[in-house]
């Protein structure tokens, strides 16, 4: 990143928002899936997307399952796909150079929330202001995608809600992490 673009996102860099449900160790995804599914995390993240844009990898695009009408879509959302400019598919909108988008939308004040998976995350972070972590307290070593590790200490953490998953008796919070300086 050069020291202008970095002025000039001093004050407006709340555009990326990074929404992820991760277990204890930061397990994501397990075989081209999330590891976890926990209806109140899958509740709070339609609740936090809905009507918004998400932005996600392609892989993360191809584990939604195909729904009843044919469609593969985050519905009442602006589905955001990032993949080589080949690729086809039902999405609203296709990214082919992440670097570019994340350069002409990162001073926005129009949020995209970033759903994942793991490279879209990491790539992400450096540009996202506010984080949204459903922390699962659980583990599953059989995870092979997990969340980037980033430093805790650079933002305030506030717990929004926790709670036991009724069916397999997890528990869980939904924790925001808000960055601390201005990026
Ligand atoms: N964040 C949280 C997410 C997702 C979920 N929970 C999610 C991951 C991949 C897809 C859709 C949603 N980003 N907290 C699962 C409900 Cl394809």
């Amino acid at each position: 990143m050069n020291i202008k673009a970095r002025l000039k996102c001093r004050w407006r860099c709340s555009m990326f928002v990074i929404v992820a449900a991760i277990g204890k160790n930061g397990e994501l995804g397990k075989s081209g899936d999330l590891v976890w599914h926990l209806a109140d995390d899958m509740r709070f993240f339609r609740q936090t997307t809905s009507g918004g844009k998400v932005l996600m990898g392609r892989r993360t695009w191809e584990s939604l399952p195909v729904r009843k009408d044919g469609f593969r879509k985050l519905a009442d959302r602006w589905n955001i796909v990032v993949a080589d400019s080949a690729f086809e598919g039902d999405f609203d909108e296709l990214v082919t150079d992440l670097d570019g988008f994340i350069a002409e939308n990162r001073s926005s004040s129009e949020r995209i929330f970033v759903i994942g998976g793991g490279s879209i995350y990491e790539q992400l972070l450096p540009f996202a202001r506010e984080i949204y972590l459903t922390e699962i307290k659980a583990e599953d070593n059989a995870a092979d995608v997990y969340f980037a590790e980033f430093n805790k200490s650079d933002y305030d953490r506030e717990i929004l809600g926790d709670g036991v998953d009724e069916k397999s008796g997890i528990k869980y919070e939904f924790v925001k992490y808000l960055r601390k300086d201005k990026i």
